[in-house]
């Protein structure tokens, strides 16, 4: 039975109005991601607004999102952005039987949102508007559809039943009039709705199956390094101790791009600018046809608190950053080079740093032998051994500048992260796992190890301690260089109940890692890891 009663209207006018809203959001959505996919993939608008959400946050909050959601945490904000968007526009669309104004003045926003995002992310060009127009064009004109069948739907009760004709001057209302009130109107607005829908969903699937670093990083050939160092030394033999080498796929991730961003090895290239006398530009053929070095180096992320794993150790494949600087021929008075990402990422790096000739700064194009993968920099990034990621290690990279710190000021140093970042001396108890509850051995000793790292400056010694008391001297792995970490291992006694275990390292110097707790923030966490366990009598 068809329901034309003045109730059934009203319920239609309740769900359908959000409903045709969300529905004309997708599809311009979609189409909008679409054109973001074909002419360039950093216009994005879902991803654009999303790094706006992303700058935005305080560091705190970044960093319990990222300890709450892991590696998701991008998916996360991506679903949040989404979601967000569209509960706004079902709020903007529940009057929309009497007015289509809210909900058009809200869709024309979020095109306007993406156009001012790209502009002020990636810069002033025609091309950058694209999406955000595209979204608000195909969101209004969906909206309109919509909401003259909706319309339609609500205005018929008003004539029905036995109403006796149809108002004068209106074609479409004269065939209404003829067959079943209501019916044919309502299958139209459904219609309507989910077409858009699906217009959106599919332009939104083949978005995201166009991204260009599919297609391109298996491409790329890596090429044979000039020299490489011997094979890594056996490590200690304790088991769950962290292994020497961190296999690249568990390398951690850290980044604020959203989407990770792609590129086309035609189009790549690498600038070299700002201070200096012969500005370079190289093509990713010519930066691969450099000579090429392999280094094993730790790296880390300021953000690692105390005894956390944003850390790993790998081998390297890349160009000497020194062996291009060099060319450029930097002039004096420079005391930093700013390094840039396709998705605007910066990073100041000390000069005198890149230049020494020891610092085997990289222009990294492999890992473990392999080319970078786009999560973790594709086709080219910095690393810095010795300095926190963030201010030596940009990914995506595709300029170095010259210049000062007073001049440029990074990403992270605007946000109140120290200026210099050189990684601080750590040990961390990886045996036993905080909490465990484990049996001493026969001999009434349990075996405790870990990872400790001093980079640059290498690892001279580590010392274990149980509930306060003496210092132990742990064992060392063979040092691999003094830019790698160490595995250490000790045995104590441990007699049955709650025990606490804390560690420390010394840098090939001598310098004990400082004792005093310190939280990531400005420049990297500080103080002994400590765990506690309990030993079963
Ligand atoms: N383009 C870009 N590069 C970046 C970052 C970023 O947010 N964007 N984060 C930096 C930080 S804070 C770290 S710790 C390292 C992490 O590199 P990984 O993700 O390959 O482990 O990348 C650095 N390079
Ligand atoms: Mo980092």
């Amino acid at each position: 039975m068809t329901d034309t009663s003045a109730t059934g209207s009203r319920r239609t006018a309740r769900w359908a109005g959000p409903a045709g809203a969300v529905a004309s959001a997708v599809a311009g959505l979609g189409l909008a991601e679409l054109a973001a996919a074909l002419l360039d993939p950093r216009t994005s608008p879902i991803s654009l607004v999303g790094g706006v959400v992303i700058d935005l946050t305080p560091a705190p909050v970044k960093d319990a999102v990222i300890a709450l959601a892991g590696t998701q945490d991008k998916l996360v904000l991506i679903v949040c952005v989404v979601l967000g968007t569209l509960a706004l526009t079902a709020l903007s669309g529940r009057g929309l039987r009497r007015s289509s104004l809210p909900a058009s003045l809200w869709l024309a926003t979020v095109g306007a949102i993406a156009v001012i995002a790209a502009i002020a992310r990636i810069g002033v060009g025609i091309l950058h508007a694209v999406p955000g127009v595209v979204l608000a064009a195909v969101a209004l004109l969906a909206l309109r559809l919509i909401s003259g069948r909706l319309r339609r739907v609500t205005d018929t009760p008003e004539r029905a039943p036995g109403a006796a004709g149809p108002p004068p001057g209106s074609a479409t209302r004269s065939d209404s009039a003829v067959r079943p009130i209501g019916g044919a109107e309502r299958r139209a607005l459904l219609a309507a709705i989910a077409g858009s829908t699906g217009v959106g969903v599919v332009a939104a699937l083949a978005a995201s199956a166009t991204r260009p670093e599919r297609a391109a990083v298996p491409s790329l050939t890596l090429p044979t390094p000039a020299s490489s160092p011997p094979d890594l030394p056996a490590g200690l033999d304790v088991k769950g101790i962290t292994p020497l080498r961190t296999p690249a796929t568990d390398l951690y991730r850290i980044d604020t791009a959203l989407v990770v961003p792609g590129y086309r090895p035609t189009e790549w290239d690498l600038v070299i600018d700002g201070d200096v006398d012969s500005p370079l530009r190289l093509t990713l053929d010519e930066l691969l046809a450099e000579p090429m070095v392999e280094i094993d180096a730790t790296m880390l992320c300021v953000s690692n608190p105390v005894g956390g794993d944003l850390v790993g150790s790998v081998r390297f494949t890349g160009v000497p950053v020194a062996q291009l600087l060099h060319r450029a021929r930097p002039r004096a008075g420079a005391d930093q080079v700013l390094s840039t990402s396709v998705d605007g990422f910066t990073a100041g790096t000390p000069l005198d740093v890149l230049l020494e000739a020891d610092r085997h700064a990289l222009i990294v194009v492999g890992i473990d032998g392999k080319p970078l993968s786009p999560e973790h920099g594709a086709p080219a990034r910095l690393f810095t051994p010795g300095l926190y990621g963030y201010v030596g290690a940009t990914k995506w990279l595709r300029r170095l500048t010259v210049g000062t710190f007073a001049e440029q000021k990074a990403y992270w140093t605007t946000r109140g992260w120290s200026e210099r970042g050189p990684v601080k001396t750590s040990a961390r108890i990886d045996v036993p796992r905080d909490g465990e509850s484990l049996s001493a051995d026969e001999d009434g000793t349990a075996v405790i190890a870990g990872v400790a790292w001093a980079v640059h400056r290498g690892v001279g010694a580590v010392q274990v301690s149980v509930d306060g008391g003496a210092w132990v001297d742990a064992d060392l792995s063979a040092e691999v260089n003094r830019d790698y970490w160490r595995q250490w291992m000790a045995r104590v006694p441990l007699p049955a109940g709650k025990h606490t275990v804390r560690a420390r390292a010394a840098d090939a110097s001598g310098a004990w890692q400082e004792e005093e707790p310190a939280a990531p923030a400005p420049d990297g966490a500080q103080g002994y890891h400590e765990i506690t366990i309990s030993a079963r009598g």
